[in-house]
């Protein structure tokens, strides 16, 4: 069994890896050590993809319905150990104890919806022209899946890459966020205990330098990456030149909330606060402006602001905390700087629990990376960065407008991003027009832009992503189709009306 410092999951050993460096598991809301782990190198990923090389061919020669019981196994040990799980969640990274849950709760729907896929249907019987032809589609594993995660998700998100990638006959190599190495310690150890044959998954724990390594390697077939633009775009752009090689990104957004002049205010509200300041701001699809029309925009803007003063920042181990710390000091920084540019570009600031009241931190707590909820109001204006770069934290703009839903969805279309984002409003011509135009993947009207089922597509469309990484579409990105025609006639006949007659010179 691994102990402190953990090392890698290869070819079904725990190893220890090449290299010397280390890191530590930090959790956010104390500044308190978890547990030391090894820092994978880029000779221990070539190790972990000979592995899922030379696993391939067994792995994929199992049905679908064999190699789901491997995932069932997983499901049922952390459906289990929810709470367990949940708690580890929440203590290395810091999201509040419901959110902890929620989070192992997603990963095994996702489980559930991946192994239970394997009993339904796969693909399509497609008419032909010809009644002897049979057609249809099948699909066949693309090979080995590098998987790249985030930390913000540190349970779910892995699943929404592995399982299916697993169920449909891929071998995968992993590299988990650096921030929560102790929640991929447990589920590799979950894999471990479900019994995946050697060398079908494998971990390498560590920083940028092993996820590179996974995506500049040629063995690799499909990089699936969730994480930040700046790491999506390069991987995009050094997948998309090789041929063959596919990468599915999922990213940030610059989300939205749109309130227009027929929104019931309480659902407003609600939805905006849940929107910008669950998980403390730190989901792709939290929200970061809240476009407002201007006859319900000061009524709007004086609730909204009197709760943001309020929500409870916290202990995120405890039942009452609204929202838990950032998840390290490099990004309270990274919070800070947006609220100073959004400052500079002549926000009106309306709350500011950047650096929280004494009283506000948690005894012991001390060390924790704090921060409150920013909310500023602005005039719109494409020029402004604050308005179309991600923080990543619970920094949020209000927007006045005025006229009618098109011109709220054009402010609320420009952006670079277009991941999630929400109407309110009892209008449903205001809201059928925002979901038809709105440049998103994930819309909601009356609710938050935050969470999503598992049995959805998840992804988004501009700088967002290109709209695979989890759920349904995620079979794309990791099988390859074949349309298969069968001829059950001893003669052979063409659709289009070709001929198939094969003439020869004494036919004239
Ligand atoms: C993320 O925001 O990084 O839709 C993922 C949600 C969750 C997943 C979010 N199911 O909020």
């Amino acid at each position: 069994m691994a102990k402190d410092p953990y090392g890698h999951y290869v070819d079904g050993e725990w190893v220890d890896g090449e290299g010397e460096g280390r890191f530590d598991s930090v959790n956010p809301a104390t500044g308190e050590t978890l547990a030391t782990f090894r820092r994978g190198t880029p000779s221990d990923v070539d190790a972990a993809l000979a592995a899922a090389d030379g696993a391939f061919e067994e792995w994929r020669s199992l049905s679908y319905i064999d190699r789901a019981e491997y995932l069932w196994e997983v499901y049922h040990e952390m459906r289990e150990r929810t709470d367990e799980l949940a708690e580890i969640v929440t203590k290395e990274c810091g999201k509040e104890i419901s959110e902890g849950r929620a989070d192992v709760v997603e990963a095994w729907h996702m489980v559930e919806w991946a192994a239970g896929n394997a009993r339904h249907p796969h693909g399509d019987v497609v008419p032909s022209e010809i009644p002897s032809k049979d057609a249809y589609m099948r699909r066949k594993p693309r090979g080995t899946i590098g998987c790249i995660t985030p930390w913000n998700f540190p349970v779910a998100i892995p699943f929404w890459h592995m399982a299916i990638a697993l169920v449909e006959g891929n071998v995968v190599v992993w590299k988990p966020a650096e921030q929560t190495p102790w929640c991929a310690q447990i589920v590799a150890e979950m894999l471990d205990d479900a019994g995946v044959p050697e060398g079908v998954f494998n971990m390498v724990q560590g920083y940028g330098d092993a996820g590179a390594a996974i995506v500049d390697d040629d063995r690799v077939d499909t990089v699936l990456f969730t994480g930040s633009a700046e790491v999506g775009h390069e991987i995009s752009g050094k997948v998309g030149a090789e041929p063959g090689k596919i990468a599915a990104c999922e990213m940030g957004g610059k989300n939205a909330v749109v309130i227009t002049e027929r929104a019931d205010l309480d659902v407003a509200v609600h939805s905006a606060i849940m929107s910008s300041f669950k998980t403390t701001g730190q989901r792709c699809v939290s929200s970061e402006r809240l476009i407002v029309h201007e006859e319900v925009y000061d009524e709007f803007k004086e609730r909204f602001v009197e709760l943001a003063e309020q929500v409870a920042v916290g202990d995120p181990l405890e039942e009452s905390t609204f929202m838990g710390p950032a998840i390290e000091p490099g990004h309270v920084e990274k919070i800070r700087r947006h609220n100073e540019l959004a400052r500079e570009e002549g926000a009106e600031v309306l709350v500011d629990r950047f650096e929280l009241e004494d009283g506000e931190i948690p005894e012991g707590h001390e060390g924790g990376n704090w921060v409150g909820p920013f909310v500023y109001e602005i005039e719109y204006d494409t020029e402004l960065r604050c308005l179309k770069e991600e923080c990543f934290g619970p920094h949020v703009a209000l927007l006045e407008y005025s006229g009618d839903i098109e011109e709220a969805v054009e402010i609320h279309n420009d952006t670079p991003y277009g991941l999630a984002g929400a109407i309110i409003s009892e209008d449903y011509r205001q809201i059928n027009y925002f979901r038809d135009r709105a440049d998103l993947g994930l819309a909601y009207a009356n609710l938050p832009c935050i969470g999503a089922e598992v049995q959805l597509p998840f992804g988004g469309v501009k700088k967002s992503g290109n709209g695979y990484p989890s759920a349904r579409e995620a079979i794309e990105a990791v099988t390859e189709r074949t349309a298969w025609t069968m001829n059950n006639s001893r003669e052979i006949e063409m659709a289009q009306g070709l001929s198939a007659d094969i003439t020869t010179q004494d036919d004239d």
